[in-house]
């Protein structure tokens, strides 16, 4: 299976992400991965619009079969036979020059393989093109909880930079348009230095659970934890990841490191959590991977390890 996969990319020249059937048409399927090769809404490094072909590139050197044993018991690397029935959908054709242009190309496309009953994992992209998924998704179906691994809250208004839409705005936008069920978001990784407090006062004041990564360490706050995650996959939800919630010793190809993050172990039990929710998500994403900048190639090969977890 992987020979035929790496024989087939070496003869053709493409990468599919993990070597699944390229489907570039709409149709039914178990979920599709879509990359999103636009970094429009990013403020000062940009690069992340070509994290699609870095993270289809660093998928090609993962295995197909699990680890036998013990290890099996959910412990296991995320295992590539696992995304059976997935394919790749291709890169969603936006454009850099319009926020707005590149936002509505997302939804359509989302749309219409969530109209197949697919799910979606987009592999960004800035994180302003997360809100294209969240419009479509919502739509399908109704207000959706969120378990958001970051950096940064992403709830800032548009008055800092004179508009509604960057990288670091989807949150709000998402709330303030009824997408999302605020009862059901968590924020994991926040450590972000603020120039004010009115992203965080807005998050809890609309009911957003937020930890830090030393919230996420404390022992006493473990149950309060489990509680906050499988909260969110009480209904439809969705489950995007930023990068920089990685520590930037890991994954330092991110527009906006910041030190103290989370480890990998740390991250993938986040993301293993979702395998107990009532609901699977429905949509997924693993946003600001600019490979570009310095340290992409293995900023790359752990984002993929995340996105890999996720999404089997
Ligand atoms: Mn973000």
């Amino acid at each position: 299976m992987l020979a035929e996969t790496l024989m087939q990319s070496l003869r053709t020249g493409l990468t599919p992400f993990l070597g699944l059937p390229l489907e570039l048409e709409p149709r039914a399927a178990a979920g599709v991965v879509l990359g999103v090769p636009c970094d429009a809404g990013v403020l000062h490094r940009p690069g992340a619009r070509l994290g699609p072909w870095a993270l289809r590139a660093a998928s090609m050197g993962l295995g197909t079969h699990p680890m036998p044993g013990r290890l099996r018991e959910g412990r296991e690397p995320g295992s590539p036979a696992a995304a059976q029935g997935w394919v790749d959908g291709g890169n969603i054709p936006t454009l850099p020059f319009s926020l707005t242009e590149a936002l509505a190309t997302i939804q359509a496309t989302v749309g219409a393989w969530a109209r197949f009953g697919c799910r979606t994992f987009l592999l960004g992209g800035d994180h302003a093109m997360t809100l294209g998924a969240l419009r479509a998704l919502a739509l399908q179906h109704g207000p959706l909880g969120l378990l958001h691994l970051d950096a940064h809250p992403d709830a800032a208004d548009g008055a800092a930079w004179g508009t509604d839409i960057h990288h670091g705005t989807w949150v709000r936008q998402a709330l303030q348009e009824g997408l999302l069920d605020p009862g059901r978001v968590v924020q994991a990784g926040l450590r972000a230095p603020r120039f004010d407090d009115a992203e965080l006062t807005f998050l809890a004041a609309a009911g957003v659970r937020m930890w830090t990564p030393a919230d996420l360490r404390d022992p006493l706050l473990t149950l309060r934890l489990k509680e906050d995650l499988a909260r969110v996959g009480e209904g439809p939800a969705y489950v995007s990841i930023d990068l920089d919630a990685l520590d930037p010793v890991l994954a330092p190809a991110v527009a906006e490191p910041v030190p103290g993050g989370l480890s990998l172990p740390e991250a993938l039990r986040l993301v293993h959590g979702t395998r107990g929710w009532a609901h699977p998500w429905v949509g997924a994403d693993l946003m600001e991977l600019a490979p570009g900048l310095e340290g992409g190639e293995a900023s790359a090969r752990v984002a993929v390890h995340l996105a890999l977890h996720l999404l089997t």
